[in-house]
């Protein structure tokens, strides 16, 4: 599905985000840029260790951070590690830390000349975060970036499995209802 805000682009498709060409990818990170299993392994993986060794000297980041490095042997230019938070009921503010994170990603990318950006679904997997709350609060916090800053021109998120996809599906059709551009 394509939306456009302003003259920039969001986009939900379904894949495997190590493979994107955009700009920059996102990565689903934890605290201590440690690496870890799902979307974080699969881009340690497919990207080799110069993203770890540059991991290992940034230190860490809070939740709801985010910090860029190398992407290494990856086709994208850049890699922003976002920290979301673990799910732990709702009542934690976990909102607005998966809203801080896709926010300081942005930032990242923008400061950074990156002009897209391909996200997953960060805190849906291993962090337990219900997914259709969690799509609502990534599509949100980046159409409000997108009209502010018009910049980047692209966001795709790139979700792995058929009913992410479907979550960010209808969350963009309820967010930018007026606008008829599918694909
Ligand atoms: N491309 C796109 N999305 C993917 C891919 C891929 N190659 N692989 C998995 N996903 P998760 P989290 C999806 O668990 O919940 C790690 O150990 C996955 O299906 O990767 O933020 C880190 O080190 C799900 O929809 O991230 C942290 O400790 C989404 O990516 C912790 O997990 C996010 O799932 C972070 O947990």
């Amino acid at each position: 599905m394509i939306r456009n805000v302003g003259t920039c682009r969001i986009e939900t498709v379904q894949g495997d985000i190590t493979l994107e060409k955009t700009d920059a990818i996102g990565n689903a990170a934890n605290s201590m840029l440690a690496g870890g299993g799902g979307v974080d392994g699969a881009i340690h993986r497919a990207g080799g260790p110069a993203i770890m060794a540059e991991c290992r000297r940034i230190g860490g980041c809070p939740t709801g951070g985010c910090v860029v490095t190398t992407a290494g042997r990856l086709k994208a230019k850049r890699v922003l590690h976002m920290v979301g938070p673990i799910w732990n009921g709702g009542e934690n503010d976990e909102a607005e830390l998966l809203a801080f994170c896709y926010r300081s990603a942005l930032d990242l990318a923008v400061e950074h000349g990156l002009r897209s950006v391909a996200f997953p679904s960060v805190s849906t997997g291993i962090y337990g975060f219900p997914v259709r709350p969690a799509a609502m609060i990534a599509l949100r916090t980046i159409a409000a970036f997108l009209r502010e800053r018009s910049a980047p021109e692209l966001v795709r998120m790139v979700l792995f499995d058929p009913g992410t996809r479907k979550a960010y599906d209808e969350g963009l059709a309820e967010l930018l209802p007026d606008i008829a551009a599918d694909a």
